[in-house]
């Protein structure tokens, strides 16, 4: 992850938030956008979930290209009361937080290079708003959104920070639930990648074990592969629920006396969906 600065950059608001001068976007860049819709939102059905799914149809707008925010953010205000907003790259996490709490998402204001497909570090209008968005039109995931984000801005006094990343981690950006008796993606950064769209599911490589918030919030994550470990909701419903009726403060001190855990550790209490071969992990040495 590039490291932030403190202070909004030259044009930004306090808030870290720019305009998006959708205008400026050169036909190449929608291109890219266009390519990447494309190949994924055919990729998907039978794969991502159904609420991710019913979502998509927040980005069918009056044209293609990448969403002006202004009209998306109408649609998305609609449904479910967020607004999507563009911000330079990655803000500081306070400030995420906040704008989380109060139903805003934060969306990179620029798109990888034509050459860059399949592979980028740094989140992108693509990946902020196709992976993301979606999601944030279905009710009970906006809720557990800003549910994150007020949780998010109560754990920066205990310094907790690290521990509720992973709860981001292995549900908003790699989550998988459980449909009809059937794995399905809702993870922003799967449904974003054709790569992971098709190793979530289909691979023997990873785990696949039933979400426990204790156990993610003790299980270290990688930012430079795919995952070793997904974990599987039962619904977003409880999701959400378990979010609301824990008290993390108390949850934050108990954590404090557990090890974390390695991405590919399967513990004996665990329910195990699949248990991963690990050989593509092991094929790939990290970086
Ligand atoms: N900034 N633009 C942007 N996007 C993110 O997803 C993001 C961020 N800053 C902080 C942050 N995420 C993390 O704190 C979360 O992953 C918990
Ligand atoms: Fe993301």
């Amino acid at each position: 992850m590039e490291l932030t600065l403190e202070r909004p950059p030259e044009g930004a608001a306090a808030d870290w938030t720019i305009d998006q001068n959708w205008e400026r976007f050169t036909p190449q860049e929608h291109a890219v956008w266009d390519t990447l819709f494309e190949r994924q939102a055919r990729l998907l059905p039978g794969r991502a979930s159904k609420a991710w799914l019913r979502g998509l149809d927040v980005l069918r707008l009056s044209r293609p290209g990448i969403p002006n925010f202004e009209e998306l953010s109408e649609r998305l205000m609609a449904a479910t009361g967020w607004r999507v907003v563009a911000v330079p790259g990655l803000v500081p996490d306070d400030i995420f937080f906040d704008h989380l709490a109060n139903r805003r998402f934060v969306a990179g204001n620029f798109i990888r290079r034509a050459d860059q497909l399949d592979y980028l570090q740094e989140p992108d209008v693509f990946h902020d708003v196709f992976g993301h968005v979606p999601m944030l039109a279905d009710p009970v995931f906006a809720d557990y959104m800003q549910a994150y984000g007020q949780g998010g801005l109560r754990s920066l006094g205990f310094g907790a920070l690290h521990k509720l990343a992973r709860l981001y981690w292995y549900t908003v950006e790699f989550g998988l639930v459980e449909e009809e008796g059937a794995l399905r993606i809702y993870g922003s950064g799967i449904v974003s990648s054709r790569g992971e769209s098709l190793f979530a599911l289909d691979d023997p490589s990873p785990n696949r074990i039933a979400f426990d918030l204790r156990r993610v919030m003790r299980t270290r994550y990688r930012i430079d592969d795919y995952q070793q470990t997904y974990f599987v909701i039962p619904s977003f419903e409880e999701l959400l629920r378990c979010t609301l009726e824990t008290d993390f403060a108390p949850l934050y001190a108990e954590l404090e006396g557990m090890e974390d855990l390695d991405p590919e550790t399967v513990l004996a209490e665990d329910r195990v969906l699949t248990q991963g071969s690990q050989a593509y992990a092991r094929s790939r040495p990290r970086g």
